[in-house]
């Protein structure tokens, strides 16, 4: 048997990469009897029935880290959550959102603010501290001329990676100027290129540097509705340290008293903004929860 990885999945076939080739393959119908669906990003085994025409069988799939919804996808590390400095603005409780989304996901997250020729007023410096401080790895990139690219190259190295942002802010750009580093040998582009004109499902392409990039944005739809309150606390990394030091353990970081979240946020330890998106992300949970419960 040999390991791979699903990089696409169309009508029943999945291509299959293991050690530089691209087989295409079907699964085993006992998948089917056992209600499982082979996904984009699982790493399979396969068994190669014919080695020069590449092509095999599904025989197992591994267990998967993670599995996203929109794109269907496993396995994923991290998501490269991109806004631009400029045209459109960042709206950052937006931002602060998808962050949640990311977490509850079980994904690093990685801020990329995109249209740095467009920084006449040095905004980048800010939003970089908000969320440097907050935990974060932040990187500033220019898609039309190129520059940060091998700072987003480095972060992509080895991992599985899905970009995320509202439309206009340049994800489509900066996958386009990282393409140009995809691997590419003759066969792998070929079957990937057949499939191009049919339905469009997700699919992963490989950078030399070893990096697997999902090619279809995540996150797009945002829905909060399975992030419970409880846990909201815990998908804002820098309220992990004080909130240790709060009274209750359950405590919501927002009536309580003697609480550790609110101490460090009175002390300046915590962007009061990141707070601000923290109540308003938590009232809008609650909210939600009532109202469906009212059903
Ligand atoms: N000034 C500037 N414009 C950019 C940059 N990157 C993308 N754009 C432009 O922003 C618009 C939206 O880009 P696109 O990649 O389609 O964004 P997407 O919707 O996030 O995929 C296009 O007109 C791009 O040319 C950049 O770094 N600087
Ligand atoms: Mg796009
Ligand atoms: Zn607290």
């Amino acid at each position: 048997m040999h390991q791979g990885i699903i990089f696409k999945g169309i009508g029943g076939f999945y291509y299959v990469k293991s050690a530089g080739a691209l087989y295409e393959c079907k699964a085993r119908g006992k998948f089917k009897n056992e209600k499982v669906t082979p996904m984009v990003g699982d790493h399979v085994g396969i068994s190669i029935y014919d080695e020069e025409k590449q092509l095999g069988v599904i025989e197992e799939i591994m267990a998967r880290k993670n599995s996203l919804v929109r794109p269907a996808v496993s396995n994923v590390d991290q998501a490269i959550i991109v806004f631009s400095i400029k045209n459109p603005d960042p709206n950052l409780m937006l931002l602060d959102k998808m962050i949640v989304l990311a977490e509850h996901a079980g994904l690093d997250v990685i801020l990329c603010f995109n249209k740095s020729d467009l920084d006449v007023d040095y905004d980048f410096d800010q939003f970089s501290r908000i969320y440097t401080r907050a935990g974060y790895r932040v990187i500033n990139t220019c898609a039309i001329k190129r520059l940060g690219i091998d700072a987003l190259l480095e972060i992509l190295r080895d991992k599985i990676s899905v970009f995320s942002g509202p439309s206009g802010v340049g994800k489509s750009s900066l996958l386009n100027a990282i393409e140009d580093f995809a691997v590419e040998t003759g066969e792998v582009s070929e079957k990937i290129k057949r499939g191009r004109h049919t339905t469009r499902h997700s699919e992963l392409f490989e950078i030399q540097n070893g990096g697997i990039i999902v090619d279809t944005p995540g996150f797009t739809s945002l829905s909060l509705a399975d992030v419970e309150p409880e846990i909201l606390g815990d998908y804002f990394p820098e309220f992990r340290i004080p909130a240790e030091s709060c009274r209750f353990d359950n405590c919501s970081h927002i009536n309580e008293p003697e609480c550790g979240v609110k101490e460090a946020i009175e002390n300046k330890l915590i962007e009061s903004v990141r707070y601000d998106a923290y109540l308003y992300i938590y009232k809008e949970i609650t909210e939600q929860k009532r109202r469906t419960n009212k059903w």
